[in-house]
């Protein structure tokens, strides 16, 4: 399998030059582990709330084998309403900042520029945007400070974007969206681009599975999935609460990871490491 590619104007933990800039360079799916900061969260919801058990639980992903860490303030749950980004800084920066110090590779998980810039002045090297670049100036703010960005695929926003979601084609059209969103990242001036087409964020379990199924998609940039204990975990197997469903989540990724994407997004990074080994010593 080819190696996947993050580059960055700046240092990357993990990474190494790369003429003017610094490359993260991997094989196989890595983990993105998820610290939420947050109180409503689906899936971890009030669990790290406080600085000191988020740090603690981000040290704890890296422990795990997570690739980055991924530290959100802003919960993007079906029906969520944004908690203004005064907020989301004061919840995100501490955590970044004592992840960062401890030489952890970080993403920041938030879809406003704002929150961006203070993430990025305190160290985070990725932004993972949900919404795909819906803020105006989160291209210019990966570009002018060198930072790869994660494009998410979302239709609508978290308040709407779960009532009645309908695509003609949905593998054509997030398709067509993310090589436009990685379009316009890279002519702004953005280092790298990841692609996420964004389970859960405006689509149906149908609309999931053909996206899953339709896998390597065809874009040439690495490819981030992330179903972790999402609701269609849920309505397809029956398990009711979000953290029941981890094994289901890890059948959903596997067979991503086998299919070519770059980084599974998951909250049991432990287990994601372990069958990721395996998979690994199983296919090229
Ligand atoms: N899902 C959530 C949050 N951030 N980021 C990416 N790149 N992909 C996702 O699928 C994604 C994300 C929502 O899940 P959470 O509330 O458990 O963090």
């Amino acid at each position: 399998m080819a190696p996947h590619r993050i580059t960055a104007a700046r240092p990357l933990p993990g990474g190494e030059p790369d003429g003017d800039r610094w490359s993260v360079t991997w094989t196989g799916a890595a983990v993105m582990g998820v610290v939420n900061v947050t109180p409503d969260s689906f899936s971890d919801g009030g669990r790290f709330l406080e600085i000191g058990p988020a740090v603690a639980h981000g040290r704890q992903l890296a422990a795990d084998g997570a690739l980055v860490v991924d530290v959100g303030g802003e919960s993007t749950r079906p029906g969520a309403q944004p908690v203004g980004v005064t907020t989301e800084i004061d919840r995100v920066r501490p955590v970044i900042t004592a992840l960062v110090a401890d030489g952890l590779l970080v993403s920041v998980d938030t879809r406003w520029a704002e929150v961006a810039t203070a993430a990025i002045a305190a160290g985070a090297h990725i932004v993972n945007d949900v919404s795909g670049l819906a803020d105006p100036d989160m291209a210019a703010v990966c570009a002018t400070s060198g930072t790869p960005v994660v494009i998410g695929h979302m239709r609508g926003t978290p308040a709407t974007m779960q009532l009645d979601p309908t695509y003609d084609d949905v593998v054509a059209e997030v398709t067509a969206a993310l090589r436009e969103g990685a379009t316009r990242a890279l002519a702004a001036g953005v280092p790298s681009v990841l692609v996420d087409p964004g389970l859960g964020f405006g689509k149906t379990t149908e609309h999931n599975l053909a996206l899953l199924r339709a896998l390597p998609l065809a874009i040439e940039h690495p490819v981030v999935i992330g179903a972790s204990r999402k609701g269609f975990i849920g309505r397809l197997t029956g398990a009711t609460t979000p953290a029941e469903r981890d094994a289901g989540t890890l059948a959903a990724h596997l067979v991503a990871a086998e299919r070519g994407v770059a980084l599974v997004r998951a909250h049991d990074v432990a287990s994601h490491v372990q069958a990721l080994a395996v998979l690994a010593a199983l296919v090229d």
